[in-house]
């Protein structure tokens, strides 16, 4: 039987923040799109992600008219504590450098992008498979799927947006290309606890067991993680083993400070990656978020990037669509990167100066840099720079 044959200006593939956010920006352009993804619509609103927004990101958000429950229920941080034996920083990025972070959970801004697709009507297709991607160099490039009811469809469009994640079918549809990987020789055990948090902004803790990190979601739940062996089962570890390890490398007891333990409430081990795919786009397909690049947690940088290519990426498609007009299109790809590499590299040096690889000297590296960044004014203001996230432009 044939394909049920339908039509519209852009085909978006995975409803992660970058694909409802990308359909967002579209919609207020007046760009018609389809949502196409694997997973149910509750599936990807319970996953737990990222939870710190740049400043760009809540401005974004803000002028896009999703900002009203962030603008209430989003915490505004100045800036972080950096940590290291008998030694706690406070880094004031909003001294530093004018700009704040937000404490406003991935699952936070999912929720919102789902109320307001739905409120504008959004055409979406959750719980598809055997996703494939056509003809994208072509002028009538096409998607086909198998709906939840079995059904064979083909949505032709007349671009498409590849916003599948690391594992979508996106990025091996632009041939040739390049990609650059580092697997880093550890993994992130996350919990979740319904605990209030034990400090007012992130702790990020070096120490000689491994890095930690104490998060937030709100004034009840906490989110912390430790630096673990790659691989490691998130059962073998007791809550007792897990309080105590965070409460030895956070520095209980430290100047009087106490780590409150709570109910665990999730439990996860995260590999640590960094990678990129060049280029962003191949005729009439465009990569954005994860489809594109990875970058390992410590700088808080994964969704606020994904954030950020959608950010070009929409004006783009919108002069594509509307009056063929390629030129942001055709720009798209390197103006993306040059953020994307930005990006990697805090990300790569956030990581590497905090996490324990088992090598003393690279210790003493690391205390020495973590040293110059609290004490060097010029040093501070990199990391500060870099974390409250650069303007859209760079
Ligand atoms: P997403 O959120 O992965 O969304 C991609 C969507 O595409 C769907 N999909 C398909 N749809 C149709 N057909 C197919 N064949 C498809 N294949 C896949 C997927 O089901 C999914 O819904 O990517 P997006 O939108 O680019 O957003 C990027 C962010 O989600 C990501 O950068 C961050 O969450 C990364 N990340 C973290 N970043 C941080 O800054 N801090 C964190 O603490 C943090 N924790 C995490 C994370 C990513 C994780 N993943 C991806 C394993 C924790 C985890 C577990
Ligand atoms: C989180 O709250 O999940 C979080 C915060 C900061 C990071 C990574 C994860 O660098």
């Amino acid at each position: 039987m044939s394909p049920v044959t339908s039509r519209t200006q852009v085909a978006i593939v995975g409803a992660g923040p970058a694909g409802l956010l990308l359909a967002h920006l579209l919609a207020a352009e007046g760009v018609e799109s389809v949502v196409l993804e694997t997973r149910s619509q509750e599936y990807v609103a319970a996953r737990i992600r990222a939870g710190i927004l740049e400043q760009s990101s809540v401005d974004l958000l803000s002028e896009a008219g999703l900002g009203a429950r962030l603008a209430h229920e989003g915490d505004r941080h100045r800036g972080i504590y950096l940590q290291f034996p008998h030694e706690r920083h406070h880094l004031d990025f909003v001294e530093l450098v004018g700009r704040s972070v937000y404490v406003y959970g991935q699952t936070e801004v999912q929720k919102d992008l789902v109320d307001a697709r739905a409120a504008g009507g959004q055409e979406w297709v959750y719980e598809i498979t055997d996703t494939a991607l056509h003809e994208v160099d072509s002028d009538r490039p096409s998607v086909t799927y198998r709906a939840a009811d079995g059904t064979e469809h083909r949505l032709e469009a007349d671009a498409i947006a590849g916003c599948d994640g690391s594992f979508g079918p996106s990025r091996s549809a632009i041939p040739g290309g390049t990609t650059w990987e580092r697997t880093y020789p550890y993994a992130w055990f996350g919990i979740l606890a319904d605990v209030a948090p034990s400090t007012d902004e992130l702790v990020y803790a070096w120490h000689p067991h491994g890095f930690a990190l104490h998060s937030m979601r709100s004034d009840t739940v906490s989110r912390l993680y430790l630096q673990v062996e790659p691989g490691t089962d998130p059962d073998s570890w007791s809550d007792d083993r897990i309080w105590d390890e965070l409460a030895t490398r956070l520095g209980h007891g430290q100047d009087g400070w106490e780590l409150k333990p709570g109910p665990i409430t999730d439990k996860s081990v995260l590999p640590m990656r960094s990678y990129v795919h060049a280029p962003m786009s191949h005729g009439r397909l465009f990569l954005a978020g994860d489809a594109a690049h990875i970058v390992p947690p410590t700088g808080a940088k994964g969704l606020n990037l994904a954030i950020a290519d959608v950010a070009l990426l929409a004006p783009a498609l919108a002069a594509l669509v509307r009056s063929g007009d390629r030129r942001l299109a055709d720009a798209y790809s390197q103006s993306a990167l040059r953020r994307v590499w930005r990006c990697t590299h805090f990300s790569w040096w956030m990581t590497t100066m905090l996490h324990q690889d088992g090598d003393p000297f690279s210790a003493q590296l690391q205390l020495s840099q973590l040293r110059w960044v609290t004490s060097s004014q010029a040093g501070a203001t990199g990391l500060a720079e870099n974390y409250a996230g650069l303007p859209f432009e760079v």
